[in-house]
């Protein structure tokens, strides 16, 4: 392998990407393994993490599976100190763990929106809280935070989540300011519409058989003229997590077909 393929492995690292046990985490935490890292994921609850295991399993890859809420300082504090012990100290993170509830703002109550703003923004906080102390102790980190179309974008019934993806974009670029002189490089992947189980309801089948009316929008909406596939963010996490992107700092790399760059289809 010459010097520059070299530079996209991740032979030797320990990633640990938040609730991975299936969807874009899972997809992202494959293409980690396939790239020679060690991977260590949490979910939940232990039938989560479980079934997460069986998936890594069915993939060949031997991972790390912990139950932990990233929402909560003590279990995510414990769960990166036991990582620490059992696998060693942790060279990537992926901040994924997401939810969304699509309720329009006048609806919504102050309860639903700090629900999404905790799991979305002030999880990834946390997280990258907990494991910022030993990346500085060895020299160098990578933190990868999964935004959205909702960090730049707005649109109906997401309030929450737009409010929450646009601030992990700045919490992003504020980890590269404070922590790029200890060669820690923090950047986001912004995916476009990407079919998980998180957006199922938008891609229902209706009773007359038609694509969902918001199906169809997305497909007018992209260039690619297709929903994203999990595993389309693969390529993209495996050269933010390399050291072929160790001069990339605060930056959103947007994996959403062309959508950001796209008026939408001429009448
Ligand atoms: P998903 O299918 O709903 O998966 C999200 C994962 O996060 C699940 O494993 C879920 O676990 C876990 N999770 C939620 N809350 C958690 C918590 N408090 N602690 C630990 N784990 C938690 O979502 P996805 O579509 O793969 O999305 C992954 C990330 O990409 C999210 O941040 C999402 O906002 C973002 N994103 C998605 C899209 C898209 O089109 N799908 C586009 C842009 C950005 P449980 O299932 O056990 O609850
Ligand atoms: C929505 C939300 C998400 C999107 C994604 C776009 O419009 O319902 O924005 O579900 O899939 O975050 O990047």
């Amino acid at each position: 392998m010459n010097d520059y393929m070299k530079s996209f492995s991740l032979e030797g690292k320990i990633a640990l990407v938040t609730g991975a046990s299936y969807g874009i985490g899972f997809a992202i935490a494959k293409a980690f393994a396939a790239a020679g890292a060690t991977i260590c994921f949490n979910d939940l609850k232990q039938e989560f993490v479980d079934r997460g295991l069986a998936a890594y399993e069915a993939e060949g890859i031997k991972a790390h599976g912990y139950v932990c809420n990233v929402c909560d300082e003590d279990a995510v504090n414990a769960m990166v100190a036991q990582i620490e012990k059992e696998v060693g100290v942790i060279d990537i993170l992926v901040n994924n763990a997401g939810i969304i509830k699509r309720i329009p703002m006048l609806e919504m109550s102050a309860a639903e929106f700090r629900q999404v703003v905790d799991v979305d923004l002030n999880a990834p906080f946390i997280v990258a809280k907990a494991v910022i102390p030993s990346m500085i102790k060895k020299g160098h980190g990578k933190i990868i935070n999964i935004c959205s179309m909702m960090s730049e974008l707005g649109r109906e019934t997401v309030s929450a989540y737009a409010a929450a993806k646009g601030g992990l974009k700045m919490l992003t670029r504020n980890i590269c300011s404070e922590y790029g002189k200890y060669n820690i490089q923090c950047n986001g992947i912004g995916p476009g519409y990407i079919a998980t189980p998180q957006t199922a309801p938008l891609r229902e089948i209706q009773p007359d058989g038609s694509r969902h009316p918001f199906d169809q929008f997305i497909i007018a909406k992209t260039p690619a003229e297709r929903w994203g596939n999990p595993d389309d963010l693969g390529g993209p996490a495996v050269f933010l997590a390399s050291d072929a992107s160790n001069f990339v700092n605060g930056h959103v790399l947007y994996v959403d077909g062309g959508i950001l760059a796209y008026i939408g289809k001429q009448p």
